[in-house]
């Protein structure tokens, strides 16, 4: 009996002729491709499945001085629904009912008191709200915001939900106020409720998820996020934000830089990839997650993957400054999709230009449905990237094994063990062969910056002293032999 070495069964392979080939439009019009014979292998694969979440109603959130206009718009969410709806992506997709965040749930990241007070904005006068709004730092308050802020949390909730039961393979939240700046006790640049904190915190108490791996491309730090895991092993948060030495919003120098890793039993679990300027582009953003955000995420190997999806490092954007694409944005959205079994949820966070935000979230969207991220152009990191790429790798590589050049510090340095410059040893290999072979000393010369420079460079032979002519040899250290 021939054994069955290929799988066919004896059968020839079908040809598919290349003018031939089928077409896949969208997930949901899948061509079997074995020519009409049905294949019941094929017919096992699962639909891959979109959620979205969206509530009309978070656009009641809003500035009390509706004549001055605030760059987080009620319009924001609109948009993107309206683009996603009108090129027909939105009937792709399965809608995740939105519901308001219960206090249970967000006190698994909020102080009962920062519970409280948001409730109570709701029955504030305006004089009132004005008045604790400015108590906080760029936070805008009415009437709304409170049941906003919950819709928007139990959006992200419910959606991570639908991901973890299995309804649906990944989604978007398209959602506001944004969280990723909300810190334990406070409303913050925009934001009320930490929705990915909140929402990640749920989905490790109630439904038995271990590992999380947050992905915030927002231009901001998401100081709320790194403040409220700094500490737990179980979830990575890697931010790649504007930085600018700490001038940039929201301004914690230590807190935003690439030296901030973690604490206790969970250094390396928080990635800072700190930009020192404004322009960064597509290439920028592709090097880091191909030099460190993909490595350490498939090392971590989370159980799904959140993503703080702010569109305000997009071209256009007023406040980022920044040149990434919809191409760009699609390209890190399909790069994570590879991992923790394609379970991904993107949440809306900031994002200020109706234009730019609504074609960005339309391409991660289209990846998020199956479509291929349209071509970029070449990966050209500009020198600022490579430097800021080069030190997070140096910093985090005591952490992962997958980057390479090998941590060393010299204040955890294990006692007996000597580190020595590669330029010194070759100088004391030097002196030592001057001396046994020709009998040349060091000379030792005056004190100061040239003198500590060329210790045991200058060598001479004894007699110096008792000799009235004097030769000097200068010479290259690389063509010393
Ligand atoms: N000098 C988000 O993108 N800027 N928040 C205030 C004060 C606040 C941004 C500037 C920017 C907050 C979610
Ligand atoms: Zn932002």
């Amino acid at each position: 009996m021939d054994m069955d070495i290929d799988g066919t069964d004896g059968k020839p392979y079908v040809l598919i002729e290349p003018r031939k080939l089928p077409i896949t439009k969208g997930s949901r019009n899948r061509v079997n491709y074995t020519n009409g014979e049905s294949n019941s292998l094929l017919d096992t694969f699962s639909e891959p499945k979109t959620g979205i979440v969206y509530d009309r109603r978070m656009r009641y959130h809003g500035n009390i001085h509706e004549d001055e206009h605030h760059p987080e718009d009620p319009k924001r969410i609109t948009v993107i629904q309206e683009i996603i709806k009108n090129t027909g992506c939105l009937n792709k997709m399965l809608l995740i009912k939105a519901r308001e965040v219960t206090a249970e749930e967000a006190c698994l990241v909020h102080t009962e008191d920062h519970w409280d007070f948001v409730t109570k904005t709701a029955h504030m006068s305006d004089n009132e709200l004005i008045k604790n709004a400015d108590e906080y730092n760029s936070i805008y308050l009415n009437n709304e915001t409170a049941f906003c802020a919950r819709l928007s949390c139990g959006g992200v909730i419910e959606l991570c939900k639908a991901v973890v039961d299995g309804t649906i393979t990944n989604g978007f939240a398209n959602v506001r106020p944004p969280g990723h700046h909300a810190e334990l006790n406070e409303p913050m640049g925009f934001c009320i409720f930490n929705n990915v904190a909140v929402a990640t915190q749920c989905l490790r108490k109630h439904y038995n998820v271990e590992k999380v791996f947050i992905l915030d491309w927002d231009i901001h730090h998401g100081n709320g996020t790194q403040k409220a895991f700094y500490n737990d092993p179980n979830v990575v948060y890697c931010s790649i934000h504007r930085y600018e030495n700490g001038h940039f919003y929201p301004g914690d120098k230590a807190l935003a830089n690439y030296t901030a890793i973690g604490g206790g039993e969970a250094k390396g679990k928080t990635i800072n990839i700190p930009w020192p300027r404004a322009g960064m582009t597509d290439s920028d953003y592709i090097f880091a997650f191909n030099k460190v955000v993909m490595p350490i995420a498939y090392e971590f190997s989370p159980d799904i993957v959140i993503v703080s999806a702010g569109f305000d490092a997009a071209e256009g954007d007023p406040i980022g400054e920044n040149h990434v694409s919809p191409s760009g944005f699609g390209h890190m959205t399909h790069m994570l999709k590879s991992l923790a079994n394609g379970k991904l949820i993107l949440a809306l966070e900031g994002g200020y230009n109706l234009d730019s935000i609504s074609k960005s979230a339309l391409a991660c969207v289209k990846v998020l449905l199956g479509e291929p991220p349209s071509k970029l152009g070449p990966i050209n990191p500009n020198q600022d990237c490579l430097e800021t790429i080069h030190q997070v790798i140096r910093t985090q590589s005591k952490y992962w094994n997958c980057l390479s050049p090998v941590y060393y510090a010299t204040e955890d340095r294990l006692p007996g063990q000597l580190l020595v410059d590669m330029a010194e040893m070759l100088k004391m290999y030097r002196t030592r062969n001057l001396y046994q072979k020709y009998k040349l000393v060091p000379v030792p010369l005056s004190d100061g910056k040239l003198g500590q420079r060329f210790t045991n460079l200058a060598c001479c032979s004894g007699d110096l002293f008792r000799k009235e002519v004097v030769f000097f040899f200068v010479h290259d250290m690389a063509d010393f032999r």
